[in-house]
């Protein structure tokens, strides 16, 4: 039995859904804590209502529950983020920090903290982009993801914490909804496909985005927290690939299963946002420290998600 005591911070949105089940699956449910602002009817348990900010309530609960390790998934995304810039550095960079200094207290032995390819900005190389390379992010999420990693940084050298990060690309599932993201066409797209065999597209059909099926980024969250220490040489956050497409890309790949589906395009603010993100990532260093392998290509997630959405019956998003 498993000495660990894990927390998700975060735990009902559309990566905390999947996690804590996978998290559940390999550690227990009892060994798996969720807290979000808010609770589901259908809540998995153990759960309480916490908000990051709050420090006191926060250390309460890590003691109350005597955690070990803490998954720190609250966050606003990029698309929200630019509605409300000052609401998102202070989620994003005090809920960070108030983790941190939780480790850095001996309080918990180890972090995860997702950060983004938003932490790219328009004067990057845009293909294959390395994991060290010009980094001048535009978007107040991608500030505060590339603010958080140089922190991560800071408190492995300066005080030891055992912080983990991975720079998650667009993430694709059916079990949630995805929530504020410039990404998120590429689950919206599967649901109108059959729901309607027709979608309008707040992308242009070129914009290419390295997106990634969430099998794969559990797998690859899980493997790196999991890894041993010596193992993981980065404590900024590790570039992950994924798979690059475009709007067309999508649709013909949806053409193979729904052969009268058609895509339009409307482009709104979130344009720009992608622009300024790589069109596709190097994660060589990745594969080389903690073995690092991709699964689902592009035709592999579209036959999944078609299949899982009509089996579930399509819940809206
Ligand atoms: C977003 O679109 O904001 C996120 C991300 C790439 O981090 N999915």
């Amino acid at each position: 039995m498993s000495t660990e005591r894990i927390l998700i911070i975060g735990s009902n949105g559309q990566i905390g859904l999947e996690l804590a089940e996978a998290l559940r699956k390999n550690y227990g449910d009892e060994h798996v804590v969720c807290v979000d602002i808010r609770k589901l009817e259908n809540q998995i348990l153990p759960f309480e209502v916490l908000d990051v900010l709050d420090q006191n309530a926060l250390l309460a609960l890590v003691k109350k529950y005597e955690i070990t390790q803490v998954y720190l998934l609250a966050a606003l995304l990029s698309a929200t983020a630019e509605k409300n810039p000052k609401f998102a550095w202070d989620l994003n960079m005090n809920g960070l920090f108030n983790v941190l200094d939780l480790a850095k207290e001996g309080h918990i032995k180890k972090v995860y903290w997702p950060s983004s390819i938003a932490v790219f900005g328009p004067s990057t190389p845009g293909q294959n982009t390395p994991q060290y390379t010009v980094m001048e992010p535009n978007t107040i999420y991608g500030i505060s993801k590339l603010a958080g990693e140089r922190f991560c940084e800071y408190y492995h050298q300066k005080y030891g914490v055992d912080v983990r990060s991975i720079r998650y690309p667009g993430l694709i599932g059916w079990k949630s909804a995805p929530g504020g993201g410039t990404t998120d066409y590429a689950v919206h797209i599967y649901h109108e496909a059959l729901k309607n065999k027709t979608y309008e597209c707040f992308l242009n059909a070129q914009t290419a985005l390295p997106m990634m099926y969430m099998p794969d980024a559990i797998r690859a969250t899980i493997q790196l927290m999991e890894a041993p220490a010596e193992q993981v040489k980065i404590r900024s956050s590790y570039n992950l690939a994924g798979i690059s497409f475009n709007p067309e890309e999508i649709a013909a790949s949806i053409r193979k299963h729904i052969p009268d589906f058609s895509i339009t395009y409307k482009p709104d603010f979130r344009q720009s946002i992608a622009d300024s993100w790589p069109a596709s990532i190097d994660d060589t260093l990745a594969q080389q420290d903690w073995g690092w392998k991709i699964k689902y290509d592009l035709d592999a997630m579209t036959q999944e998600m078609l299949d899982n959405l009509k089996r579930v019956g399509n819940m809206a998003v």
